[in-house]
């Protein structure tokens, strides 16, 4: 019988909601009891196409805005084949933003609609869960300042907040809301709760396309 396949879970949000913290953590404690996980990220900087969108990000680089979505999207493709075969040999990816932070971003700036951002990743592998850390702008603000790459500014991040509550509505999507204002403690217990409930089932289906 072949082996049971691993679940794809992404974690989506606005800066500052606690993505990367709660990625590590799960991937922790999924492994600790036993199951096999790993923890991606997107951009995937250490790629070819990873490099020109990192410095695009530091602001080294200008990259002309279509051009640049279409790099974030092509950073996502060129790892499928790595996810779909750790997937299949029963690994849980833990991926720390996808697709959804791709049609959110770029239909954030003037002249962009949600539509054409999310057709280059239409097909990519479908994750079975989609945790979006919700954390109010005022929340946020309490957690520091923004840094210094682009995209980091509080009106931006509004802005990027509404192109996700948009995406949200999508049912073809299994999207949990987690209120990621409480404790690091108890934001992964929540995580970790419906992540449990995810691998479980997603044993039993095939993965996914995405917006398909
Ligand atoms: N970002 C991320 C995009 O604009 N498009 C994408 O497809 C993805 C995956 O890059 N501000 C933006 C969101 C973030 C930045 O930041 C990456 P980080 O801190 O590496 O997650």
């Amino acid at each position: 019988m072949a082996s049971k396949r691993g679940a794809l879970i992404v974690l989506e949000g606005v800066d500052k909601a606690g993505k990367t913290t709660q990625c590590q953590k799960l991937v922790q404690a999924l492994q600790q009891s036993g199951r096999p996980a790993e923890m991606m990220r997107f951009p995937e900087r250490s790629t070819t196409i990873g490099k020109l969108i990192s410095s695009y990000l530091e602001k080294k680089n200008d990259l002309e805005d279509h051009t640049v979505h279409l790099l974030f999207s092509a950073n996502r493709w060129e790892l499928v084949p790595l996810m779909k075969k750790k997937l299949e040999q029963g690994t849980t990816l833990v991926v720390d933003r996808y697709a959804f932070s791709g049609a959110a971003f770029t239909s954030a700036k003037p002249g962009f609609c949600l539509d054409w951002c999310m057709k280059p990743d239409v097909g990519l592998p479908k994750p079975d869960l989609v945790m979006f850390l919700q954390l109010s702008p005022a929340e946020a603000a309490l957690r520091g300042q923004f840094g210094e790459e682009r995209y980091e500014t509080s009106v931006f991040q509004k802005a990027v907040q509404q192109k996700f509550e948009q995406l949200m509505k999508d049912p073809s999507v299994n999207w949990q809301v987690i209120d990621a204002s409480k404790s690091v403690e108890n934001v992964h217990k929540d995580i970790t709760t419906h992540s449990l409930n995810t691998i479980n089932t997603a044993q039993t289906v095939p993965l996914g396309e995405l917006w398909k």
